[in-house]
């Protein structure tokens, strides 16, 4: 009921709906209808009431509200199931929990903040109240084990791809995990799989995007490297129309993924990456070199040009472009 409201709200935002109306169109009482509105307005949509002409949204939160998301969101598989907590340790181990008690594919869990959200190798991923959109996406593919790490392709893809779309900003993809828009890091993708050897149980990819933070907002330690949309482009967005937005990308480039399409996946991946053609530096636990980022390959390993002229396979190393790394030096 309160979906059906607020998407009666949001098609004639701005214009009044009499309450005679809507009690008509989904045969509730007026005072059934008067509650819903009371609890939309509570989570933050300005709406207008006049006893003679009825309910008008003047103006909508920036909230992440199921029922909204459920208005917008067609899809079959990606955010069919959505949960949304105010507060979360990290939604990755939060729909780690839910991935291992069964919880069906597609299935998103959002956070308004998290308390301790993770990034890779144990670090910490800053996920403030109210600036960003901090989520988990759990899926299921019937792939091997070993092709897991496509999945990452698949998230950067698709985000990078709703981004753009939605604000027209050039952002870009760093391998293997990170978008960056004129540098600064505006989002992480964090891929955890749970798999037998020949056999996925689940990946749960989680994804954190910067999106209206002040530079200000930014801990010291990270305010060098991490940016916003907001605070690169002097826009504000509203999240959950860009978590639609990227529910809808997500699904798309995941059904290419499942209907044995990586390989388009990738010349998307290499059209919007900063990280190919590019000089790196890769430091991983095993070893730390300089070369030319060339090509990505079909396990979604990095192939880089060292020195001496050797091609080598980068897995999940972190590789920093050297270009960035003499920038934050000076
Ligand atoms: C990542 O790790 O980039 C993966 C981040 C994934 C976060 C999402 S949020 C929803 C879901 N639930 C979770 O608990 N996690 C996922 P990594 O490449 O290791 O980068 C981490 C590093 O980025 C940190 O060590 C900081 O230097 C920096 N960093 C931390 N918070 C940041 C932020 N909000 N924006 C930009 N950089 C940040």
């Amino acid at each position: 009921m309160k979906k059906e409201i607020l998407k009666l709200l949001l098609d004639k935002e701005g214009q009044f709906i009499s309450g005679e109306e809507i009690s008509n169109d989904f045969n509730v009482s007026r005072t059934a209808i008067w509650k819903q509105i009371k609890t939309l307005k509570e989570a933050g949509y300005v709406i207008d009431s006049s006893p003679r002409q009825g309910y008008r949204l003047v103006e909508k939160p920036d909230i992440i509200l199921p029922e909204e998301i459920g208005i917008y969101l067609d899809t079959r598989i990606i955010g069919r199931k959505a949960y949304v907590y105010d507060s979360l340790d990290s939604t990755n181990e939060m729909a780690k929990k839910m991935a291992s008690q069964g919880i069906e594919e597609g299935t998103v869990i959002v956070a308004e903040r998290q308390l301790s959200g993770k990034g890779r190798m144990g670090r910490l991923w800053v996920s403030e109240p109210g600036t960003g959109i901090w989520f988990s996406v759990v899926f299921r593919p019937e792939i091997k084990p070993q092709y897991a790490a496509r999945l990452t392709f698949v998230i950067a893809v698709a985000v990078c791809k709703a981004l753009r779309r939605s604000t027209g900003l050039p952002i870009m993809i760093k391998w293997p995990n990170d978008l960056l828009l004129e540098k600064k890091k505006i989002c992480g993708i964090l891929t955890e799989l749970s798999a037998e050897i020949d056999q996925i149980n689940y990946i749960v990819a989680g994804i954190g995007i910067n999106i209206n933070h002040d530079k200000e907002e930014f801990p010291p330690e990270i305010r060098a490297t991490a940016g916003s949309l907001f605070s690169i482009s002097g826009q504000k967005y509203r999240r959950a129309e860009l978590l639609v937005e990227i529910m809808k990308d997500l699904e798309e480039q995941y059904l290419m993924l499942l209907d044995d399409e990586f390989p388009r996946i990738l010349d998307s991946w290499r059209c919007m990456s900063c990280t190919l053609g590019d000089e790196v530096y890769v430091s991983s636990r095993e070893e730390q070199f300089f070369g030319i980022a060339l090509d990505v390959n079909e396990e979604g390993h990095l192939l880089v040009k060292t020195e001496d002229g050797q091609i080598k396979q980068v897995m999940a190393g972190d590789v920093s472009l050297r270009r960035l790394i003499l920038e934050n030096d000076k």
